[in-house]
């Protein structure tokens, strides 16, 4: 159940509630593609950072360890010790982004492995069955994510299969949400608008898939290869015909700015890898614009990343130290770096919350944004 709690222009400040517990919104969700956080970081450091949902990947686990294992060990939720909310993707995106040698056809799609190269078939009703091994607690909708230079003709081909795929998806998930030995017998199911940048296919998507009363909505197609002015006209295009008593997500996207300018425009959930992936490589977020701490003016930086940030790295270690964690390449280093760059989005997420909630998000983010913008020392 989904309850809008305040609203500021088309912003929402919402609150999910779900078998696995409550959400407020809008949030970002941690990626943990094969239910594992990349930098070493624990379900238990997730849960020290603030974090109120993950994410994994139906691909990835389809192939290894294998979704009838995991349901076997109970679950997803019970595999990786994680009690609070889990979205799975559904796919889709993954097969078109990793996998090699795919073939669309309308049942599904045809490729082979990124691990071993062995034939896979995945449709909407596998992706709702892989899912539904896993017993995430929201699944998402298999769908096709065409090129952002593809043809109007060829999206809007794509398009009409994805609406085709999606009436499948929640007729499986009905199916195998009333079976007896399906673990999580209430998974919500969302669906995913697509059509590139093409305002009028997003649209018409999107009425079509309103109408059938689905869990969420998200938005699919976005921040794979064109700008960031385009990225937010084609969301302010869609938004306004999905239902506003329904949460919204605007799928891997992206940076700070990104999020705040999804929030305006009315989106609530948002995932991404760049918090993980750049801190990896040592470059981190401060309300003062990213360091990199690889730079050699960090060398004797007795200071914490940021000052004031309460991150299990910045309570306790310096720039120097972490920046000679680094070059050694010390497991640590990248830990710390990681835990740093989620609390800093987890933060934001509660920051935006609050000025949502006291109707002041428009100020709030213009003040961000003017922060992360700066050159810092
Ligand atoms: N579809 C799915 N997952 C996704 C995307 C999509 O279009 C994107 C696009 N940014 C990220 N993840 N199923
Ligand atoms: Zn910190």
């Amino acid at each position: 159940m989904y309850k809008v709690l305040k609203q500021e222009g088309r912003a929402k400040r919402g609150e999910l509630t779900t078998v696995h517990g409550v959400v407020q919104t809008p949030v970002f969700m941690n990626v943990g593609t094969v239910a594992a956080i990349k930098g070493a970081v624990s379900t238990e450091d997730l849960e020290g950072i603030g974090t109120q949902i993950e994410l994994s990947n139906t691909y990835h686990l389809h192939v290894r360890p294998g979704d009838e294992i995991v349901k076997k060990m109970g679950g997803l939720h019970k595999f990786m010790s994680w009690n609070k909310p889990i979205l799975t993707d559904s796919g889709g995106f993954q097969v078109f982004s990793l996998a090699s040698m795919r073939k669309i056809r309308e049942e599904g799609v045809t490729f082979r492995s990124h691990i071993d190269g062995h034939k896979i078939f995945m449709g909407p009703e596998e992706s709702m069955r892989i899912q539904s091994n896993l017993a995430s607690t929201i699944a998402m909708a298999f769908d096709e994510c065409p090129s952002a230079l593809a043809e109007k003709t060829y999206v809007q081909n794509s398009v009409d299969r994805t609406y085709r795929w999606l009436v499948r998806c929640r007729q499986e998930m009905t199916r195998l949400n009333s079976l007896e030995d399906t673990i999580n017998r209430n998974q919500m199911l969302f669906g995913i608008n697509q059509g590139a940048i093409f305002a009028d296919i997003r649209r018409e998507h999107a009425k079509r898939i309103s109408e059938l009363e689905l869990d969420g909505y998200a938005i699919g197609g976005l921040a794979v290869g064109e700008s960031h002015e385009e990225m937010y006209h084609i969301i302010e295009e869609t938004i306004p015909y999905l239902p506003v008593d329904k949460p919204t997500y605007l799928m891997g996207v992206g940076t700070p700015a990104n999020i705040l300018e999804g929030v305006e425009r009315g989106i609530d959930f948002f995932d991404c890898v760049y918090p993980s992936r750049n801190g990896r490589h040592g470059h981190l977020y401060t309300n003062q614009g990213k360091i990199n701490l690889f730079n050699a003016k960090y060398e004797l930086d007795e200071r914490p990343i940021e000052e004031g940030c309460q991150c299990p790295a910045c309570r306790r270690y310096s720039r120097g130290y972490i920046r000679h964690l680094l070059k050694a390449k010390e497991m640590l280093g990248m830990r710390l770096c990681v835990l740093h760059n989620l609390y800093f989005y987890n933060t934001m997420m509660t920051e935006i919350r609050d000025a949502l909630d006291a109707g002041r998000f428009a100020a709030y983010k213009k003040r961000k944004l003017e922060g992360m913008a700066q050159e810092p020392d």
